[in-house]
This record gives C-alpha cells, sequence and structure tokens, in this order.
C-alpha cells in the first residue's frame, strides 16, 4: 500500500549541550554531551528523528558523535536515499551489507525511518514494535559526582523529588578501598526503600573483582555492573558473586548476547539500543536474554530525548523489565531540545501517545546547539 514512498534524504547534524555537573566514569569526565540527531525525509513529505549518542568522544566505545556523522553522510545516507522507506528490515539490511560494525550510527538512521514510518501509519513507536505491556517505565540515577557527600545529597533530592529510588553509583577510578567506602557511605545515609547499584565499566581485574564484589554484596549493594572487560572474566566473577552481575560493555548485538548467555556470563544484561546495533537487534538481545532465564534491564548511552524515547518505546514492550531502566539521560542535560519535555513522574518515565516517537524537536534549541552553528569550537574532555 505504500511502497511508492522512498527516502529523499539523510541529515545528521552534532549538538553539543551542557550538562549539570560533571559526570565521572572510570574511563573518562564528561563535561558535556555530544549528539549526532538525524533526520530522514521521504517522499511522502513524512520525516522522522533519530539519535546517536556515545559517552566521552572515544573514551567508552568505537563510535564517536564524529564517527557517527561522517558514517552516515558519506556511506549509509547514499546506500540508503531512494530505497523504499516503508521497508525498514530491507533497508537497514541494505546497510548491514555495506557497512560493517558502526552500530551506534545505524541505530541512528534506523530509529529515524521507524519513527517516520509510525507516523505514516499515525501510531506511536511502540505500536509499531507489538504493542505495550506498560505505559511508563521505572528509571533508575546514576550518581556520579566522584564525591560521597554530594551523591548522597543527589540521591536524597531525587527522592524527595520522587524521581529516582534506584540509584547506580560509578565507580573503578579510585582504589578499590575507596570506591568501597564511597559506597558504603551513600548506602548508610540511604534509606532501604532506595537501592544501590555499582557499575565499574570494566576497571577491575579478575582476581581483586571476585573479592570486592564480596565487599560490595556485604555493605548492601545489589548488582555490579561490568566489573571487568570480557565474556569469560565476567562469567568468572559472577560465578563467584552472591548479589547480581550485569553485563553492559560485553554486549555489542545478538551475537555477543548469545556467547554472554551461554557461557551464563551475568544474571542482569544491560541492553542498549545504539550498543545492539538498533531497535530490532536489541529486541533480538531481548530475546535471547528472556529465553535464558537472563534478567533485563533498560540500558542507556546517556542519550538525549530522541535516543531515550526511542528506547523507551521498545522497553515498553517487554514483558519482565525486572530490573526496571535507566532511561534518564535526558535529566542530565541542563537544557530542553524539544518542544514539550519528556515527562518523569513518580520514579517513571511516561510514554508518549502521540504518532512515532511522539516527541517534536525544538527548532530554535537545535539552532542554538548545533556544533556547525558555533564559532569556536571546543572538543575538549577533561579527564
Ligand atoms: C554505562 O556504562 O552504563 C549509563 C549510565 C551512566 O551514567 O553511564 C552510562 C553508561
Ligand atoms: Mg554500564
Amino acid at each position: 500500500m505504500t511502497a511508492d514512498i522512498s527516502i529523499l534524504a539523510i541529515e545528521a547534524i552534532i549538538l553539543d549541550l551542557p550538562i549539570m555537573r560533571p559526570h565521572r566514569l572510570s574511563m573518562t569526565t564528561m563535561n558535556r554531551q555530544s549528539m549526532t540527531i538525524v533526520r530522514v525525509r521521504c517522499s511522502d513529505g513524512v520525516e522522522g528523528v533519530g539519535e546517536g549518542t556515545t559517552i566521552g568522544g572515544l573514551a567508552y566505545g568505537p563510535e564517536s558523535p564524529e564517527g557517527i556523522k561522517l558514517t552516515i553522510d558519506q556511506y549509509i545516507a547514499p546506500c540508503l536515499i531512494g530505497a523504499d522507506a516503508t521497508r525498514i528490515q530491507l533497508a537497514m539490511s541494505k546497510v548491514g551489507k555495506s557497512v560493517k560494525g558502526n552500530n551506534f550510527a545505524k541505530c541512528a538512521v534506523e530509529t529515524a525511518l521507524l519513527d517516520a514510518h509510525a507516523r505514516r501509519l499515525n501510531v506511536p513507536l511502540s505500536e509499531l514494535l507489538g504493542g505495550r505491556q506498560r505505559d511508563r517505565l521505572p528509571v533508575a540515577w546514576t550518581l556520579a559526582s566522584g564525591d560521597a557527600g554530594r551523591d548522597v545529597a543527589e540521591a536524597q533530592q531525587m527522592l524527595d523529588l520522587k524521581r529516582h529510588k534506584h540509584f547506580k553509583i560509578k565507580i573503578g577510578r579510585k582504589s578499590i578501598e575507596e570506591d568501597i567506602g564511597h559506597v558504603a557511605q551513600i548506602r548508610k545515609a540511604l534509606t532501604d526503600n532506595a537501592t544501590v547499584r555499582v557499575d565499574v565499566n570494566m576497571a577491575w581485574r579478575e582476581r581483586e573483582a571476585i573479592n570486592a564484589v564480596a565487599a560490595l554484596a556485604d555493605i548492601g549493594c545489589i548488582l555490579v555492573e561490568q566489573p571487568v572487560s570480557g565474556i569469560a572474566p565476567l562469567a568468572r566473577v559472577a560465578r563467584a558473586s552472591s548479589i547480581a552481575l550485569m553485563a553492559d560493555e560485553a554486549l555489542v548485538g545478538p551475537q555477543s548476547a548469545l556467547e554472554a548467555a551461554s557461557e551464563r556470563a551475568a544474571d542482569v544484561f544491560s541492553i542498549k539500543i545504539e550498543q545492539a546495533g538498533g531497535l530490532f537487534a536489541a529486541w533480538q538481545v531481548i530475546a535471547v536474554a528472556a529465553a535464558a532465564g537472563i534478567g533485563i534491564y533498560g540500558g542507556t548511552m546517556l542519550e538525549g530525548p530522541i535516543g531515550t524515547i526511542a528506547a523507551a518505546h521498545l522497553f515498553a514492550g517487554v514483558e519482565d523489565l525486572q530490573w526496571g531502566t535507566e532511561l534518564f539521560g535526558p535529566l542530565l542535560l541542563t537544557e530542553e531540545i524539544l518542544t514539550e519535555p519528556l515527562v518523569y513522574r513518580d520514579f517513571e518515565l511516561e510514554l508518549p501517545d502521540g504518532p512515532g516517537l511522539g516527541v517534536t524537536l525544538n527548532e530554535a534549541a537545535i539552532d542554538r546547539f548545533r556544533r556547525d552553528a558555533q564559532p569556536v569550537p571546543n572538543l575538549r574532555m577533561a579527564r
């Protein structure tokens, strides 16, 4: 019925947005967030948007905002111009044949195509993906100021605002003793209705990780995310752990998910639409986790509102989202790039009901923050 609708244009623009405070991870400190926003224009006049966002330039993973834009401009767009805009799986298979890897760039384009098609059909993206099992998603917050006092104050504020009650503390930068002291101080200061988890971002060696995870269990931490790198080491740490181990960086698509599940590398998968290679690929990772009895957690690459709500449309359809999500990226930003902000209320993110992603970019904000409109680019990322 829609076979004559083709993709006319794909545009990728980089935005640099300020954040509420420096965000410290084991491998980098973010002082702002950069995101590549993708717009797809189709021959029926329908447009869609997507987002490619990573953390700390190339410090976290193999793709950067600049690389995402280049991949889209030079390789993905030429491959897709003229293709049927209504056959998204087919379009992305075509991309897969000429572009290896580059999961974040592919996710951004796939999201924009899905947004456009759901708009065309006048349904929310979640309907296109099979329908929702819920209209709201629980959202954890990440404490990453590096200072325990400040982290406690921040967590308390989130509890008072009824925005978040599950907290993930970023560690792995300091000594293990200092990290455990930091987590203990925060755990002790918070009430029992708040949970505390940690993300080590692969900073530990296997032997020290086994002991550190045991110490974290003793102080009331309920989950440790990616303490070491690699699937086999993660599996050995998981086997020795009395609390839940979560895989994150090890999951870079369905194949790695199958490998991690076969090795029982983790109790929980942090599933990220970009790291997986798009919403369809993320759905396959979810299917692997569900089939293996592994817990499902809606992870983030600290995307802005476009990437965040795209992920939310996917996680809304997951049957057992027992570990909730951490789709809080937009709340880290001090500037709004939508005409209507996403709604975070009562510890949850609400899914919009409008067609497609259900959100609209604020064009004035896009013009203000696009990198190519800035007089002097400042691309430095402090460690
Ligand atoms: C990660 O490693 O999970 C998610 C929250 C956060 O602060 O960093 C990200 C990436
Ligand atoms: Mg992580």
